[in-house]
């Protein structure tokens, strides 16, 4: 899919500012040219490998290093996730998205497994996505002969206020990654959170980001931030729907073909903003009463909210498993030398307060840690 490369930051951040009625009014007119403005794609999320990650997102609930109120689990069964997905075929989701609270990828018997998952879901006639921190290429390839379609990895935020949430992972390798993901085939889908407290600069700055890859992600999440108590932005305020809908406007505008995904804090929204959403071009949501962690409204009001705006979820897209297009002369299951992802190290204050937070209540807990006991930190060694 086509990036273009005129656009400049002062001509976006013109249409962000835009009178709201006029932006939703230009969004869905964008909308209607390219897509079906009365089909919703419905995603499931899966958690397959929950909490204890390394890493140090300020937003997210699932780094070890922050204590928050969450249920971790290993690697989810095979079976497990395939039945899970069988649930939420029957109820509308064409995609399923599964997500692991890892840094990057590794090669082994855990990677082997969710080629397994990627196999029996593309079997059951679903579009399959996964999420699983940083990849190479021939990482990403390996998933992608296994039959997935999409791969998510979100640049969440400007290159700027990124340094501002996360310094155990650079901006820079999320690019990589995202460039990984182009080479093997597979489709890009990459967004976004808004809500922690970033400026409109840094919101367009997201979308310039996006820009810059070699092609556009043909799925862009648009996430409000879910304040999670313990990590760093559990004070931040919710975002007012009204941004929300700004920003999914301008990501139409933008991004005129690829799928606007309506992602986290829909529970914060009431209906009518949902509604708004679809109409300034949101055309994906994601199903079922939890995201990874964090609670979502849930089939039955999915339902209810479909049926009062005449919406229907789409049908999974043209089935091209088992047609993945390898690159010829590449040698796919060799391994490659490692990519060597960076760790910037830099201090963000707010991270480091929720991690000492997180430590004195750890050691409240357990004033001895218990003998043998493995620290969260270590699950997922650091390259
Ligand atoms: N570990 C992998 C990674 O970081 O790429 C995959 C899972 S990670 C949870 C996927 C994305 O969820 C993040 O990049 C972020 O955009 C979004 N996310 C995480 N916590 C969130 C929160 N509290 N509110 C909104 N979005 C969130
Ligand atoms: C995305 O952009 N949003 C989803 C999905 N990609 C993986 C994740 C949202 C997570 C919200 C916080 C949680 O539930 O833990
Ligand atoms: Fe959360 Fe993914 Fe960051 Fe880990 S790498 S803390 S799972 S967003």
């Amino acid at each position: 899919m086509d990036n273009n490369k005129s656009w400049t930051k002062d001509k976006i951040l013109a249409i962000y500012n835009k009178p709201l009625m006029e932006l939703i009014f230009d969004a869905g007119i964008i909308h209607r040219q390219h897509h079906d403005p009365l089909k919703i794609q419905v995603s499931k999320l899966i958690s397959i490998k929950t909490g204890g990650c390394p890493e140090d997102c300020g937003y997210c609930p699932q780094a070890a290093r922050y204590h928050t109120n969450i249920e971790k689990n290993n690697l989810m069964p095979v079976e497990e996730v395939l039945a899970k997905a069988e649930a939420a075929k029957a109820t509308g989701s064409s995609r399923v998205c599964m997500g692991a609270a890892w840094r990057n990828v590794q090669d082994g018997e855990d990677f082997d497994q969710v080629i397994e998952m990627v196999k029996g879901l593309s079997a059951m006639n679903m579009e399959v996505c996964c999420t699983l921190g940083m990849v190479t290429e021939n990482q990403a390839t390996r998933l992608a002969e296994a039959g997935l379609h999409y791969y998510n990895h979100n640049i969440d935020t400007s290159e700027e206020y990124y340094k501002e949430v996360i310094s155990t992972r650079g901006f820079n390798d999320r690019i990589k990654t995202l460039e990984n993901v182009r080479k093997s085939s597979l489709k890009v889908c990459s967004g976004g959170i808004i809500g922690m407290g970033e400026t409109v600069n840094d919101r367009i700055g997201m979308l310039m980001g996006l820009l810059k890859l070699s092609e556009a992600p043909e799925s862009i999440p648009i996430n409000a931030l879910v304040p999670v108590e313990g990590t760093p932005l559990e004070e931040q305020e919710i975002v007012p729907i009204w941004d929300v809908v700004r920003m999914i406007a301008t990501t139409r505008i933008v991004f005129p073909k690829s799928t606007v995904r309506l992602s986290a804090g829909r529970t914060q929204m009431s209906k009518e903003g949902q509604a708004l959403c679809f109409m300034a071009g949101a055309s994906s949501i994601f199903a079922g009463d939890k995201l990874l962690t964090t609670p979502n409204p849930g089939d039955n009001e999915d339902m209810e909210l479909f049926n009062l705006l005449g919406l229907t979820p789409t049908e999974k897209q043209k089935d091209n498993t088992g047609k993945v297009k390898i690159r010829k002369g590449q040698p796919v299951l060799e391994t490659v030398a490692d990519e060597k992802w960076s760790r910037p190290g830099h201090v963000i204050e707010r991270n480091v307060k929720a991690t000492e937070k997180g430590k004195e209540i750890r050691k409240k807990a357990h004033p001895v840690p218990p003998e043998g006991r493995v620290t969260e930190l270590t699950e997922n060694s650091v390259k």
